[in-house]
């Protein structure tokens, strides 16, 4: 039976240095578990820095949380890590191509690749193998460093209207708070030639879920601001 479609609309990618006690390695599962309460879709475990073993044990008790809540989970660049642990991967520009992930990944996992120029989206169109883009960083963000140029919610609609009505699916990630939400949704549909609309498929979120000590609550307050896009004129 094919699996259901995935919702990108909450998409949290996790930071363990930003939370708001990160010495405790119970607190993250914790913290996980309340933001999958709260809303969360989809999960990536991003964790820069840290040890193999320690990465490799962070993913296999974020999957037992993800697959209690039956969310997917996805690991950050780590192929090694999302094959032990039979879970999606997220390419960079600078990670493994993603035709070789693919291709290593198998056609079942979910894979996604992050883009910053119009150049970058025609390669991913081109290989025909990602499920969905990171597009970004919109704006800027203390969480990640050598940021690619901003792109504005003007370089996201470009994306998008590049990305026209494709399958393969868009979030938007960098500097996404319930402050720059609103927006960013209004000034993302993009038109298309057809008459319709590209629109965002979901937010991806780092700090504005990672740094608080009420995880349920930031993020069902960021769902609820992307569920109720529509009403925005
Ligand atoms: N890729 C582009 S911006 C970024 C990543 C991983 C960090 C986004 O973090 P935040 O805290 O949601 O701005
Ligand atoms: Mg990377």
């Amino acid at each position: 039976m094919a699996p259901p479609p995935v919702s990108y609309a909450l998409y949290y990618v996790t930071g363990r240095s930003l939370l708001p006690s990160s010495a405790d390695p119970e607190y993250y599962l914790t913290h996980l578990e309340q933001a999958l309460k709260g809303g969360v879709t989809v999960v990536q475990i991003r964790e820069k820095d840290v040890d193999s073993r320690v990465f490799l044990e962070v993913a296999r008790k974020s999957k037992i949380l993800c697959d209690k809540y039956s969310i997917p989970m996805l690991i950050n660049d780590r192929l090694d890590i999302a094959l032990s642990v039979s879970c999606g991967l997220h390419v960079g520009q600078s990670d493994l191509p993603a035709s070789l992930a693919r291709r290593l990944l198998g056609p079942d996992q979910l894979l996604g690749v992050s883009v910053n120029t119009e150049e970058e989206l025609e390669e991913v169109m081109r290989e025909g193998v990602a499920d969905y883009v990171g597009i970004g960083p919109c704006y800027g963000t203390r969480t990640k460093k050598d940021l690619n140029p901003l792109m504005g919610t003007r370089g996201v609609r470009k994306i998008l209207e590049r990305l026209g009505d494709s399958h393969i699916k868009a979030v938007v990630i960098g500097g996404i708070t319930p402050y720059t939400i609103p927006n960013v949704l209004r000034q993302t549909p993009a038109p298309l030639p057809t008459g319709a609309y590209r629109a965002l498929d979901g937010l991806a979120i780092v700090s504005s879920i990672a740094a608080s000590s009420d995880p349920f609550s930031a993020s069902q307050k960021l769902r609820k601001l992307f569920d109720e896009r529509l009403v925005y004129p």
